[in-house]
């Protein structure tokens, strides 16, 4: 069955698959796979099916806010895609994890419109705890390149937690809020409160992902690379294309590769 929107036919998909924003990093992503082929190039939306660690596994840009990334999401399940991580970006909360740091999201605060549009209010854009765990594991164990796994404790602030990695990279689990502004206008989006609650990190596709999931019946985690602070306390100037952002995003597309051919694994393992 041909996918409108994303132009992939159903026969072709495999049940896994790595979600990202940018086409150019799915592309990046699908250099990383066996036998890596471009199914179809449509609009924002960029698919490649490949081979990981003999796991058959899709890479798909989703583009940038919620709604054009639950159509991607939506279109993918419908092709039958079980298990999807996001691989993105996001803007810090605090200075435990700066540029550089990443952080595996276990739950999204919905400070969107489109899944108000989906599901009540109060319903929860939570993560899959099985994908979580297989993401933290193997953000931990996982580095940009070649190196020595280490570990360290982040500070004390609510929400952060203990951190491995290669090199510098830290590991934050937590919550992470999913915003549709990204350039700021004259209302208030409310990171003090969000930073207080105990939110690590705000991006924009994270709760689309999570509820269109829950809501089709298929599993999610996302794991982010810090490329700057969302609050406007600690706001630098925004510069995504630092070496430390880009070791970062090295890290986390490693960290979801092994996450999800270690899934699929289990998977084959309990069939
Ligand atoms: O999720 C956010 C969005 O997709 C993070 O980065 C993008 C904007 O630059």
């Amino acid at each position: 069955m041909l996918m409108p929107i994303l132009q992939i036919h159903s026969e072709d998909m495999p049940a896994y698959a790595i979600v990202c924003g940018d086409p150019a990093r799915a592309e990046k992503i699908s250099r990383k796979l066996e036998n890596a082929r471009e199914l179809a190039f449509s609009r924002e939306y960029r698919t490649f099916v490949g081979e990981y660690e003999g796991i058959q596994m899709a890479v798909v840009s989703h583009g940038v806010g919620s709604p054009g990334a639950a159509v991607c999401f939506e279109e993918l399940i419908r092709a039958g895609v079980k298990t999807l991580i996001r691989v993105g970006t996001a803007g810090s909360y605090t200075a435990d994890y700066p540029a550089g740091s990443v952080i595996v999201s276990t739950a999204a605060v919905r400070s969107d419109g489109l899944t108000r549009q989906l599901v009540p209010d109060g319903f929860p854009a939570v993560a899959d705890i099985d994908v979580t765990s297989a993401l933290v594991a193997a953000a931990r164990e996982t580095g940009s390149g070649e190196g020595e796994a280490v570990s360290g404790e982040a500070g004390t602030e609510a929400g952060a937690a203990s951190f491995t990695g290669v090199g510098a990279t830290k590991v934050g689990v937590g919550i992470t809020v999913t915003l549709d502004a990204f350039f700021t206008g004259v209302e208030e989006i409310p990171h003090r409160k969000y930073k207080q609650a105990g939110a690590l990190a705000a991006e924009m596709e994270i709760a689309a992902l999570y509820i269109v999931s829950t809501l089709r019946g298929a599993r999610a985690g996302a794991i982010v690379a810090i490329d700057g602070f969302a609050d406007s306390d600690l706001a630098a100037e925004y510069d995504p294309h630092t070496d430390a952002v880009a070791k970062a995003v090295e890290h986390e597309i490693n960290a979801a590769l092994r996450a999800l051919a270690t899934l699929a694994r289990q998977d084959q393992a309990t069939r």
